[in-house]
């Protein structure tokens, strides 16, 4: 046999095989027989349209000139990303940010729910990191919204506000941004609230709750049709256990849009841990996590969406957040959210002071680069960057590109071993009827060895090594089968079949 001293792969289709093509895989160790096998016969979830978001900070909004559709450079990257995304606006400075109604209008003083807590060693006081948000940068927000195509969960200030502001910047944000308004999000990471403006000892989910139904209320009291995501956690997924069982046991409450939490896979970019090798491993939590927030959202009948997330904390790491290994770890992360039946997933980033006044005023992930000067995409993990006054693509970005493609398609359940290969795989029913299918090669040394009768490349993810910046999505000029998925790259493939 041709392939006698190669470890064999074998893609089948199992129960109704009839229905597809076979597939066969090889790669080149000599160890090991894997097998992939399709399941047509048991659907998985359909991919909604909109999947592809992005996370911004509300604090970009200070500025009213960045979404705007005459912000040309950025609305042609949002297009590029996907025709119809959903813009997350939220993050750390969402609770510090005050809606300044007027041009007289005054800042506020700060409600008596806050205490004020001691901010770390390089941080500055949240109080003196402040910002408004005014009407005009809402309207602007509406116009960029109409330009890209995309829609909008828009975060409304919990920590330092009250009930009745909330309701007052609602009322316009609902008025302006009208269907482009997904949802509101009251909140956000309300479980870190104790690092800047709630007592320890009394903050828990049940205290959160208190809080948020409090806003929320006072919203849906001016604003009858206003939907809502909650409860947005960091690093305590199991809030929505608590939460999601005390509404199931209300009589009524405010109409909940999605179960939402953030997920960054690793981080600060100090940690030993921040590395390509750590990133591009199969990370047990995200099915974990995805559990606990599929099992909250299915007690209040609802959907559920990772808002917030990216490689690493805190601004993520140069030389890790802004290669291409995160475009590979992108991919792979935004099609397992999707094949876990995830709403939708927005990857946070956007401009490098935003972020640092999230973080108390600085990206500790400078401190990592030879020339912290140096003109860099910052915040290290955005997906799209403004270097020297243009927006660019950043190799996240390229991994988005790619798992978008499986928008609108339905997920058919595989089995994929690839033996020594650090590989992923998934396969989807097109709306048109044709399978798509990726494989992604996250070893940097393997190649996997495929042999697809009747399917074509379509895509190919690529870039000269994990640490390149340089990432390439192309299509193929003619029709081509693919006989190999170099190390350090992805694929997409459809079948010929309808
Ligand atoms: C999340 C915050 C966001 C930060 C991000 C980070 O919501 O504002 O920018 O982490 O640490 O916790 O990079």
């Amino acid at each position: 046999m041709k392939f006698m001293d190669r470890r064999r792969f074998l893609l089948t289709t199992a129960a109704t095989a009839a229905t597809l093509p076979s597939l066969r895989a090889l790669a080149q160790s000599p160890a090991a027989v894997a097998k992939l096998t399709l399941h047509p016969d048991a659907p998985g979830p359909t991919v909604p349209q909109n999947f592809i978001g992005l996370s911004y900070e509300t604090q970009q909004l200070s500025d009213p000139a960045f979404f705007s559709a005459n912000n040309e450079g950025l609305v042609a990257r949002f297009r590029e990303l996907s025709p119809n995304g959903v813009l997350r606006i939220g993050g750390n400075t969402s609770d510090v940010g005050w809606w300044k109604p007027t041009p007289t209008s005054k800042q506020p003083p700060l409600p008596p729910s806050v205490v004020i807590v001691t901010p770390g060693p390089d941080e500055r006081p949240f109080q003196e990191l402040a910002y408004s948000v005014t009407p005009e940068a809402v309207t602007n927000l509406r116009s960029f919204l109409d330009a890209t195509g995309w829609t909008c969960l828009y975060g409304i200030n919990l920590g330092t506000s009250t009930p009745a502001r909330a309701a007052e910047e609602a009322v316009f944000v609902a008025k302006t941004l009208g269907s482009k308004l997904e949802y509101f999000q009251v909140g956000n990471e309300p479980d870190g609230f104790t690092r800047r403006f709630r007592e320890k000892a009394k903050w828990t989910a049940d205290a959160y709750l208190d809080e948020w139904l409090a806003a929320a209320n006072a919203i849906r009291a001016r604003v009858p049709s206003a939907r809502f995501g909650l409860p947005d956690t960091a690093g305590n997924p199991e809030w929505s256990t608590t939460i999601s069982t005390r509404l199931a046991a209300m009589h009524e409450h405010p109409e909940i849009a999605a179960i939402s939490h953030h997920y960054y896979f690793t981080g600060p970019p100090s940690n030993p841990k921040a590395n390509l090798d750590e990133l591009l491993k199969s990370n047990p939590k995200v099915q974990s996590v995805a559990e606990t927030t599929r099992a909250a959202a299915a007690r209040i009948g609802t959907k559920y969406r990772m808002t917030e997330g990216n490689s690493c904390y805190r601004g993520g790491r140069p030389g890790m957040s802004d290669v291409f290994g995160a475009a590979l770890w992108s991919a792979d992360y935004l099609l397992t959210l999707a094949s876990l039946g995830y709403a939708g997933a927005n990857l946070h980033g956007g401009s490098g002071k935003a972020v640092a006044d999230s973080l108390g005023g600085t990206l500790p992930g400078e401190l990592l680069m030879p020339d912290p000067k140096a003109p860099h995409p910052r915040p290290f993990y955005t997906p799209i960057a403004e270097v020297e006054g243009r927006y660019v693509a950043e190799p996240v970005s390229y991994g988005m590109r790619f798992a978008g493609h499986f928008a609108g398609a339905t997920f058919i359940p595989v089995d994929f071993n690839s033996g020594e290969v650090n590989a992923t795989a998934f396969a989807a029913k097109l709306p048109t009827g044709q399978i798509v299918v990726a494989i992604i090669n996250k070893d940097k040394a393997k190649a996997l060895h495929i042999d697809l009768a009747g399917y074509s490349l379509a895509f190919t993810l690529s870039a000269p090594s994990l640490a390149s910046t340089k990432v390439e999505l192309t299509e193929p000029s003619k029709f081509r089968e693919a006989s190999i998925v170099a190390p350090a790259s992805a694929v997409l493939l459809y079948g010929s079949q309808g």
